[in-house]
């Protein structure tokens, strides 16, 4: 159906409790090597290419919100609290791709190769991940018409790998964001990164098609990002801090041209196309996005933000010092660390500690959104010092510290205590 009447949303800028549903983004561009008319196509195909010469996720869809016309800007991230992210995305082609839901291991894009394992559900899921940039560009200067990246000769080895200036990201085990556009290998020469499994932020999921059913034209597809990991619920924050919100879906579906005899990601031409905001027939990328800004406002003088309250509590009758999930963290505590006051499993705690075979402090601690940690070392309870060490994160959610300064031989204090602080902004 035509739209002749573009539908916005009753749209204002909000500090407190915010709901966003946005029919259109502000940009969105089919992020691929030969796409020379960036600004106007009307469908973004996501498709892999198991041809060396290119990224494995070689079209992606790169989507971008500006959203400080619709939320205050600039409270700092911690302020941001999330209840729901949703992307929603609308087939263009009728049964060109089979429907599947949940993540596929990396091991069974290997076609012919050691350690591949078959694929044992139709199809390919879509993923949706975080974007960052290269080139000198950002979320800021990044635009639907900005500089693909560099392009080697076609007649070369290489043609486009990792060199697209806005590229797909999850966090890795060191919480910096990680390019996953190669994250099944790649069989050029010049690529030495070893394979590793993605962490989707969420997978594309629909109820115009079955699992491993052809999916209809104008089928809806929804993306709810993962807010339990707290370092993507940071990304988000953050984009909603400085205004953008950018995210980019891609999938590895196998395009047509598949090396005949090579490493094939398994499978014949099956890849899903995506209606742009540029087209005129299917609807356009649409953000809904619910979740609250804390400002300052303390009405009730308990020294809780009555935003925090309400969006815990949806009203001000908690108190700084009570701790209704039995927790032993106060509801003051909760709201400085970052925690659900409502859940007992969140809140700041150390939940194991050990030495390694090296003699290295070992302590593991739940992390929130936006926070930064620190770890203080003491022989007897009273006198701290920060401790030097190295912090990873080695499941979702989960940081591991590890001490650079042994305990061992005959310096090994007979009792060493370790604390974990976080920084409240
Ligand atoms: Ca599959
Ligand atoms: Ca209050
Ligand atoms: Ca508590
Ligand atoms: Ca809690």
């Amino acid at each position: 159906m035509l739209p002749l009447v573009w539908l916005l949303a009753a749209l204002r800028l909000c500090a407190g409790e915010f709901t966003l549903d946005v029919p259109t983004p502000t940009l969105d561009r089919w992020m691929y090597p030969f796409n020379f008319e960036p600004a106007t196509r009307p469908v973004a195909p996501t498709f892999a290419s198991f041809d060396p010469r290119f990224d494995t996720r070689d079209a992606q869809f790169f989507i971008g919100w500006d959203t400080d016309t619709l939320v205050t800007t600039n409270r700092h991230p911690v302020n941001y609290l999330l209840r729901r992210v949703r992307l929603s995305l609308t087939i263009t082609a009728d049964q060109a791709f089979v429907y599947d839901p949940t993540y596929d291991s990396y091991v069974t894009y290997m076609t012919n190769q050691p350690g591949y394992v078959p694929d044992t559900d139709a199809g390919r899921p879509v993923e949706l991940y975080g974007a960052a940039f290269r080139g000198g560009f950002t979320a800021a200067t990044y635009t639907e018409t900005s500089s693909y990246g560099p392009l080697g000769p076609v007649a070369g080895d290489t043609i486009s790998i990792a060199t697209r200036n806005a590229y797909p990201v999850m966090f890795g085990p060191d919480g910096q964001p990680l390019d996953v556009s190669n994250n099944v290998g790649q069989q050029n020469a010049a690529w030495t990164n070893a394979p590793f499994e993605a962490r989707p932020w969420a997978i594309g999921q629909t109820t115009n098609a079955a699992p491993g059913d052809p999916v209809p034209e104008d089928s809806k597809f929804t993306f709810d990002v993962d807010l339990t990991d707290p370092l993507v619920v940071g990304y988000l924050q953050q984009a909603l801090d400085q205004g953008k919100l950018r995210l980019v879906v891609n999938s590895l579906s196998p395009a047509v041209q598949i090396t005949p005899g090579g490493t094939g990601g398994g499978g014949v031409g099956n890849y899903p196309q995506w209606s742009t905001r540029k087209n005129l027939v299917y609807d356009a990328p649409r953000l809904e996005l619910t979740g609250t800004v804390i400002t300052d406002a303390d009405t009730d003088q308990d020294g809780l933000p009555d935003d925090w309250e309400r969006f815990w509590f949806g009203d001000l009758s908690a108190t700084a010092d009570g701790d209704p999930d039995g927790d032993g963290q106060s509801n003051r505590a909760e709201f400085l660390a970052g925690t659900d006051p409502t859940n007992a499993a969140s809140a700041l705690r150390v939940l194991s500690s050990r030495f390694d075979a090296d003699g290295n402090a070992v302590l593991r601690f739940p992390i929130a959104p936006s926070r930064t940690y620190r770890i203080e070392t003491s022989v007897d309870l009273t006198s701290w010092n920060a401790a030097a060490g190295q912090l990873t994160y080695p499941e979702k959610g989960i940081a591991e510290w590890t001490g650079l300064s042994p305990f061992a031989g005959p310096l090994r204090p007979p009792t060493g205590f370790y604390r974990v602080v976080v920084d409240a902004p």
